[in-house]
């Protein structure tokens, strides 16, 4: 690995060089390195509730398919014929028996095998072997309903990718009632930006709220209005706190505002009120505490949500300067529809392609990326250097934890992991780093 000022992530001086967002070298090794790798988001339990039941996604810019099987499992491929290669099922969602290749018709099962060649017997005389044809597997494993899909036989289970985060996801994963689900379809829309802008933006950035924000923020009113103008009398290291933890997922916590995007004020809010004692009973005040407050969090690489506001997003690349932005809206499965229905139309007013706040950050995005198409700007560097000496390990909560909910910790957490796996040949070199990966925080002793 590099070091220093030319490498592409400095974790001692907290900066990288912005060819992480511009070269296309550096994007074809995330897509070896990271894509190829890492547990990707696929979806969750509720978008393929019933056997037959299947959802086309992307893992980075490969096409697959999502399938639930005739014994409630799940299975996942590559969604091209092993014939000419011609994309398979060109549906979003639905339920099917088979996926017919719509070149020459040969036939998958639910399963991905390939179970039937038109013409087979006088256009092969016996000579094909179908068992070697069939589309290619992913693994597939869930967490709290939450599908995941990854190709590298060596990586982790999904459970020790997410590691420490899964005691936090499971506040609201697991929830007081059985968890949460996804609505569905989601919103579609490209954006000119690397994967990362937003990713970085979420796992990290409270910094930017009460300004790129400020004008929403004044409007919809709320716990939020404070943040508006990064006004000098708004709390700051009271605001909340942020994590970082193994494998580079993290969030960032502002306290007691989980609802404060929701104009409406009945519904969530109420729902929130009445199930925040059985998550105090279930996993402790802690946890409470993470309950009721607003979440911006990445799950590394490329999928965010926002809890509280509850859009979830999933960043599919499109080379290094677009993106197609995937929007569902992330809702407690237990709520009434009318709840449900509520979280939703706040979350995609907020949230959605054209929501107040998302249009906010899109300009950003674009700026952040496409600057670099000069070539003496692209030399330069960033900066995530904030609360830098005001971090460690926590007594309470996991990982890695900053002071306030402005910092870049989780910034900081994200580019240490990225630059690990570009750098690691196999998972045997990231799991060699599983005793010693904080010592960069560890060093120290702030809390
Ligand atoms: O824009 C965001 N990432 C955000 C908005 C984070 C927290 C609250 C509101
Ligand atoms: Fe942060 Fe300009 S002030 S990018
Ligand atoms: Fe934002």
């Amino acid at each position: 690995a590099m070091n220093g000022s030319s490498a592409l992530v400095d974790n001692a001086g907290a900066s990288q060089s912005r060819r992480v967002f511009w070269d296309q070298d550096v994007y074809q090794l995330e897509l070896e390195r990271i894509f190829s790798r890492c547990w990707l988001m696929l979806g969750h339990d509720s978008l393929v509730p019933k056997p037959g039941d299947f959802i086309t996604t992307y893992m980075a810019e490969d096409r697959v398919i999502l399938s639930r099987q005739p014994d409630g499992s799940l299975k996942a491929f590559i969604n091209s014929c092993t014939h000419r290669g011609n994309q398979i099922c060109h549906a979003d969602s639905g339920s099917a028996k088979a996926f017919v290749c719509n070149y020459h018709g040969w036939v998958f099962g639910q399963d991905g095998s390939l179970v039937d060649v038109p013409m087979e017997e006088r256009c092969y005389h016996s000579d094909l072997d179908k068992s070697k044809l069939g589309l290619a597997p992913i693994r597939v494993e869930t967490y709290k309903g939450f599908i995941f899909g990854c190709h590298d036989p060596e990586a982790p289970s999904l459970e020790d990718y997410l590691g420490d985060f899964c005691w936090y996801l499971d506040t609201i994963w697991d929830g007081p009632d059985g968890g949460l689900e996804l609505l569905g379809p989601p919103l579609k829309s490209t954006l000119a930006c690397n994967w990362k802008v937003p990713t970085e933006n979420f796992v990290g950035d409270g910094y930017h709220v009460g300004w790129t924000h400020a004008a929403a923020l004044q409007m919809i009113g709320g716990e939020l209005a404070g943040l508006s103008g990064n006004r000098a009398d708004m709390p700051f290291d009271d605001l909340g706190l942020q994590f970082t933890m193994r494998h580079g997922h993290g969030f960032g916590l502002i306290d007691n505002a989980a609802t404060a995007i929701h104009v409406k004020r009945d519904g969530y809010v109420k729902y929130l009120e009445e199930t925040r004692g059985g998550i105090r009973e279930k996993f402790g005040p802690e946890r409470e505490r993470l309950y009721v407050g607003h979440w911006n969090t990445s799950i590394f690489p490329n999928c965010s949500f926002l809890y509280g506001t509850n859009t979830f997003k999933i960043w599919h690349p499109r080379g290094p300067h677009e993106i197609e932005v995937w929007t569902y809206t992330m809702v407690p499965k237990n709520a009434d529809t009318e709840t449900k229905r509520s979280i939703q139309r706040e979350a995609i007013r907020s949230f959605g392609t054209a929501g107040t706040l998302e249009s906010d950050d899109g300009e950003n995005m674009s700026s952040a990326t496409y600057i670099n198409n000069g070539i003496i700007t692209r030399k330069g560097r960033m900066n995530s250097s904030m609360g830098k000496d005001r971090e460690g390990p926590h007594p309470v909560y996991p990982g890695i934890v900053g002071v306030s909910f402005i910092g870049e910790t989780s910034y900081r957490g994200f580019y240490r992991f990225w630059q690990e796996m570009l750098d690691a040949p196999d998972w045997a070199a990231i799991r060699a780093n599983d005793d010693t990966w904080d010592v960069m925080w560890t060093n120290r002793n702030f809390w």
